[in-house]
C-alpha cells in the first residue's frame, strides 16, 4: 500500500501545508491593499485574511507541482480559489442566506460592515479573482490562462456553486434524497475544489491525461469534504451537548448521517479517500505526496 512507501514516509505534511499556507497568505495581502474607498477594501481584507484551512489554494499549488509547475505559475491562481470560497462564505452568511453571526471564530461579514457593504465585498471579491488571474500569472501562455478561467467561471457560475446554493436553498423544509443530497453539495463545495486541482494542472503546464486525472481525485475529495463536514456536525455537536444525536439530526437539514446512518457516512468517506488515492496511483509516489496526504487532512480534520 502507498502508507508503506519510502518516498511517502519522508514527507512532512504538516510542514508543507502551514508553509504553503503561509505564503498564500502573503500573497492575500498583497493582492488586496487597503486603499480608497477604504471602507470596502477593510471588508474584503476583513473576511479574505481571517484564517481558514487554505486548501483550495494548498490543492492548486500541489497539482500545479506534481504535473511539473512551479508554484509561482499557480499562485495567482491559488489566491482566485480563496478569493472566491470567501466571496461564497460572505454571501452565504447574509441574513436572506444562512443568516449566521459567526465565521471562522469571528462576527460575520454583514455584523461588522452592514449588508450592502458585505454584499459588495462579496461582488468585489468575485471579480479581483478572475482580474488577478488575468493580469498577475506569470510565464504560462495565454491559452492555458484562458482554459483555466473558463474552468473557474463554469465551476463559481449557474452550472457550479450557484446551482448547487439555490438547489440547497429550494430544498429547505422538504424531504431530499440521496440523490438531491448529492447534487448539491458536488456544485456547492466539490466543484470549487475540482477547479481547484484542474487550474493548478492547467497553470502547471499538465498534459490533458494529467488534468482529468487529478480532476478525477478532486471529485472525490470533494465530495469527501462535504461527507466529513457532516458527519463532524454530528460528531462535534453530540460533544457539545453531551447527547447521542447532533445538530443536525434536530433540525431538518439532509445531510450524510441523517440519510445514510452516522457508521455509513463514515464508511463512505473511506471509501472515497481510498478512491481519490486510487486516481493519482499512476504518478510518481513523491510526486504525488502531497495530493495524497492532503485527501487524508481531508478525511481526518477536525474543523
Ligand atoms: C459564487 C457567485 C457565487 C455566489 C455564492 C452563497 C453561495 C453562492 C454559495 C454557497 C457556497 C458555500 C458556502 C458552500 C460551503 C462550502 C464549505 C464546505 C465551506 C467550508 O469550507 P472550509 O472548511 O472553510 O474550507 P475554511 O474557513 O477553513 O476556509
Amino acid at each position: 500500500p502507498r502508507s508503506q512507501n519510502p518516498s511517502l514516509g519522508r514527507f512532512q505534511f504538516d510542514e508543507y501545508m502551514s508553509s504553503k499556507a503561509e505564503k498564500v497568505n502573503k500573497a492575500l495581502d498583497e493582492a488586496v491593499p487597503l486603499k480608497h474607498p477604504q471602507k470596502i477594501h477593510e471588508a474584503m481584507r476583513y473576511s479574505l485574511l481571517a484564517g481558514g484551512k487554505r486548501v483550495r489554494p494548498v490543492l492548486c499549488i500541489a497539482s500545479c507541482e506534481l504535473v511539473g509547475g512551479d508554484e509561482s505559475s499557480a499562485m495567482p491562481m491559488a489566491c482566485a480559489m480563496e478569493m472566491i470560497h470567501t466571496m461564497s462564505l460572505i454571501h452565504d452568511d447574509l441574513p436572506c442566506m444562512d443568516n449566521d453571526d459567526l465565521r471562522r471564530g469571528k462576527p460575520t461579514n454583514h455584523k461588522v460592515y452592514g449588508e450592502e457593504t458585505a454584499i459588495l465585498a462579496g461582488d468585489a471579491l468575485l471579480s479581483l479573482a478572475f482580474e488577478h488571474v488575468a493580469a498577475r500569472t506569470l510565464n504560462v501562455s495565454p491559452s492555458r490562462i484562458v482554459q483555466a478561467l473558463a474552468e473557474l467561471g463554469s465551476a463559481v457560475g449557474a452550472a457550479g456553486l450557484v446551482a448547487g446554493q439555490v438547489v440547497d436553498i429550494d430544498s429547505e423544509g422538504k424531504d431530499v434524497s440521496l440523490k438531491e443530497l448529492e447534487y448539491i453539495h458536488v456544485h456547492k463545495t466539490a466543484k470549487l475544489l475540482e477547479a481547484s486541482v484542474v487550474c493548478g494542472a492547467i497553470m502547471g503546464g499538465g498534459s490533458v491525461i494529467d488534468t482529468e486525472r487529478v480532476r478525477k481525485y478532486a471529485r472525490c475529495v470533494g465530495l469527501l469534504f462535504q461527507v466529513v463536514d457532516d458527519i463532524l456536525d454530528v460528531t462535534k455537536s453530540s460533544a457539545e451537548l453531551g447527547k447521542t444525536a447532533g445538530k443536525d439530526l434536530a433540525t431538518n437539514k439532509a445531510t450524510y448521517p441523517r440519510l445514510m446512518g452516522i457508521d455509513k457516512a463514515k464508511k463512505f468517506a473511506i471509501e472515497l479517500v481510498d478512491q481519490a488515492i486510487g486516481e493519482i496511483d499512476c504518478f510518481d509516489a513523491s510526486k504525488a505526496a502531497p495530493l495524497y496526504y492532503l485527501a487524508n487532512y481531508i478525511a481526518n480534520r477536525q474543523n
